[in-house]
């Protein structure tokens, strides 16, 4: 269910088109974004599915922002706590961004079932071979060490690793949407409790999909913010446009009472992010702090109850990806944009939210950090 803050539906007009005929009233003033590249994530195991019979698979995600090749990684497979690999798989395909593949055992016949209702592909593997006494590993071809092990080598558990209701026997173990990387230690004792959502056993229903944490691109360091409150902004869901479900959280309000909303922003090809230092939004004295998602073209959240007014000191908006504020206007404007507009794969958008003060003096206003999400 998404919040009440949903903004409704309304016409998509041209707007990058339109907007380069605009005036953008932007005075930038200083370039000293804080480009942080969000931390990397890698290639790993994303669900795990123990069930009857010969229906094992797991699901591999590639949590990167860069195309796979898959016939550079091994699925490797030790059984009953044999320390040596029983069994080493190449893989083979292309996996993009944010992707994943199924690899399942070939007799795994419900399973493949239940992925050609869906018209979900897979790879088979011989080292989809496992009843929950055994490791599962991920791992570049040639290279030492694991990307990722599900279980502990050399180590044999009994009959599972894990404390039921979430272990590696009769169940289906899917990774946390906040994991960004694999477990790289092999031979440490292994408990899919601390990373993975224990479902029933034969529950196939997850394979092919994952939503893994968003990577927000640009982190602006609040230091030019007022000497108030430093509210912050944050992201989570999904970036996968077709998902549209993202959700921006602002943090750290002022709990005395405060106005907020949400500028948006979008860079067209060939425009660049710059700071405008103390503008006046709306009028009224200049805020205490700088937007820094200037330069491209900009649009607000002002349309009914998308704006914020409260003392909770938090705030989230669940955005319709279909439907945003369009960009249109500068900073100084006294009428924002009213347009909306729709988010495309590959395009990067950025958030900012202004709010008012009062610990700065009456009328002084401020805002968070920025952050960009790019989608897929
Ligand atoms: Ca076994
Ligand atoms: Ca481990
Ligand atoms: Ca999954």
């Amino acid at each position: 269910m998404r919040s009440p803050f949903k903004l409704s539906p309304r016409a998509i007009c041209p707007a990058r088109l339109l907007s380069k005929a605009l005036p953008l009233a932007l005075a930038a003033s200083g370039t000293s974004l804080a480009l942080a590249a969000a931390p990397q994530q890698g290639l790993f195991f994303s669900e795990y599915v123990e069930g009857g019979g010969n229906d094992k698979a797991v699901e591999i995600y590639n949590g990167s922002a860069a195309t796979v090749d898959l016939s550079n990684y091994n699925l490797v497979a030790w059984q009953n706590g044999a320390s040596t690999p029983s069994y080493t798989s190449s893989l083979s395909g292309l996996l993009a961004p944010y992707e994943v593949v199924v690899v399942v055992k070939s007799q795994a016949a419900n399973i493949i079932a239940e992925l050609n209702s869906r018209g979900v592909g897979y790879l088979t593997a011989s080292a989809i071979n496992f009843n929950g006494d055994d490791t599962i590993a991920l791992a570049e071809a040639g290279a030492a060490g694991y990307l990722d092990v599900i279980g502990q080598i050399g180590t044999d558990p009994g009959s599972y690793f894990g404390s039921n209701p979430v272990t590696t026997k009769d169940d289906t173990l899917r990774r946390f949407g906040s994991v960004r990387s694999g477990d790289t230690n092999g031979t440490d004792s292994f408990d899919p409790g601390t990373e993975f959502t224990g479902f029933p056993k034969n529950e196939f229903g997850g394979l092919g999909e994952h939503t893994g944490p968003i990577d927000v691109i640009v982190d602006y360091a609040p230091t030019n913010h007022s000497g108030g409150f430093a509210a912050t902004l944050g992201a989570s869901g999904s970036r996968i446009v077709a998902d549209n479900n993202l959700s921006l959280t602002v943090e750290g309000l002022p709990t005395t009472g405060t106005t907020a909303y949400l500028f948006n922003s979008f860079l067209a090809a060939g425009q660049s992010l710059s700071t405008v230092s103390s503008p006046t939004p709306g009028g009224g004295p200049a805020a205490g702090g700088d937007v820094c998602i200037a330069g491209g073209t900009f649009g607000r959240h002002v349309f009914g109850s998308d704006i914020y007014v409260g003392t909770a000191g938090t705030f989230t908006i669940s955005l319709d990806l279909t439907d945003l504020p369009s960009p249109r206007d500068g900073v100084s404007f006294p009428n924002p944009g009213h347009y909306s507009t729709a988010v495309l794969a590959g395009e990067t958008w950025y958030w900012q939210c202004w709010y008012r003060d009062p610990s700065a003096g009456t009328g002084a206003s401020n805002f968070t950090q920025a952050i960009g999400v790019t989608f897929q």
